[in-house]
């Protein structure tokens, strides 16, 4: 499948924010940085929901490291990671996990819901920009005490590793869409 080309801005995107040190390249200790910084976004959050989502980093990182590392240098390349879209199925329980784990870390009350200054603090913390969270959270239809649903926001990240996908809530993170 050929992804298009929304799918491609979109992991090229996350390539850029996950390269927390800016080398060029995604290392395991890019996802330490960017853990540390994201668990810390919310300070209300319970214990549990930080040690989940910091797991769900190591996770991740360690699936795309794995998987992706065609080259076997240890770490993954620009090129090595247009793998991911190209060949989605192999990373849907890790973005499965992540998306549930930064979607709990959101709702620190448990009820469901993800307040508009915690959704802002997260996403600020994985390094999206302002406007283009705002836009976003927009779309998901905040309700009248400008919230969302957890899960509308965990099925907004699964739907952003989709290859096939264009015009979703989640082209709002790519700057110029
Ligand atoms: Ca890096
Ligand atoms: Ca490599």
């Amino acid at each position: 499948m050929v992804p298009t080309t929304e799918a491609t801005d979109r992991v090229e995107l996350v390539f850029s924010l996950f390269d927390a040190d800016g080398n060029g390249y995604l290392e395991p200790a890019d996802f330490t940085v960017m853990s540390g910084r994201v668990v810390a976004a919310v300070p209300a959050a319970p214990d549990a929901a930080r040690d989940r989502l910091a797991g769900a980093f190591r996770h991740y990182g360690e699936t795309l490291l794995t998987e992706l590392d065609a080259d076997g240098d240890g770490r993954v390349s620009p090129e090595e990671f247009r793998s991911v879209v190209l060949d989605p199925q192999r990373f849907d329980a890790v973005v499965d996990e992540f998306a549930e784990a930064l979607a709990a870390m959101g709702d620190p009350g448990g009820d469901g819901f993800v307040a508009r200054p915690d959704f802002i603090a997260l996403m600020l913390a994985i390094g999206f920009a302002r406007p283009n969270i705002e836009a976003l959270f927009q779309a998901f239809g905040p309700d009248g005490e400008d919230r969302v649903p957890a899960s509308t926001w965990a099925d907004s990240i699964r739907d952003y590793y989709r290859p096939e996908k264009a015009g979703i809530a989640g082209d709002h993170l790519v700057p110029g869409h």
